[in-house]
């Protein structure tokens, strides 16, 4: 019986440990913006809060062909986006996907993307060690 109790500590202990390492990292206010027939390049934003220095080194979706990372910069007063292989994401800072800054250009798709739908991208991530891992979220197409 004493056994059985340990054992059940020890299983709920993992389970906690588990709950606790998916909360290291939050992805929240994901959206994409609505498209109409016939158009095939959209933009996606969010913001990624992480308790470990993290790199994202793409982004996937099961519905769109190509996603890339992009940052704006300005060159001589003239606004200019350039791909990123990777983009940073310091541990307790908030890294925002934003309209003016950085962002995913979402090309390649069939169809137009619906407000009130949603799309789900697949974020890949290294984290220190070098270890990948990703995290599939829904964004929601307004
Ligand atoms: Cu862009």
């Amino acid at each position: 019986m004493k056994l059985l109790k340990f054992m059940l500590f020890v299983i709920s202990l993992l389970i906690s440990l588990g709950a606790y390492a998916e909360l290291d990292i939050k992805i929240e206010n994901a959206w994409v913006s609505a498209t109409e027939e016939g158009h095939d390049m959209s933009v996606a934003y969010m913001t990624i809060t992480s308790q470990e220095d993290l790199i994202l080194t793409s982004v996937t979706s099961p519905k769109i062909k190509t996603i890339e990372m992009h940052n704006t910069i300005v060159e001589k007063g003239i606004m200019k986006m350039r791909m990123a292989h990777e983009i940073k994401i310091d541990h307790g800072k908030t890294f925002k996907f934003k309209s003016g800054g950085s962002h995913l250009m979402l090309m390649d798709f069939k169809g137009p993307l619906k407000p009130g739908q949603k799309v789900k991208l697949i974020l890949h991530f290294k984290d220190k060690k070098n270890q990948s891992f990703d995290k599939s979220i829904d964004a929601v197409i307004q």
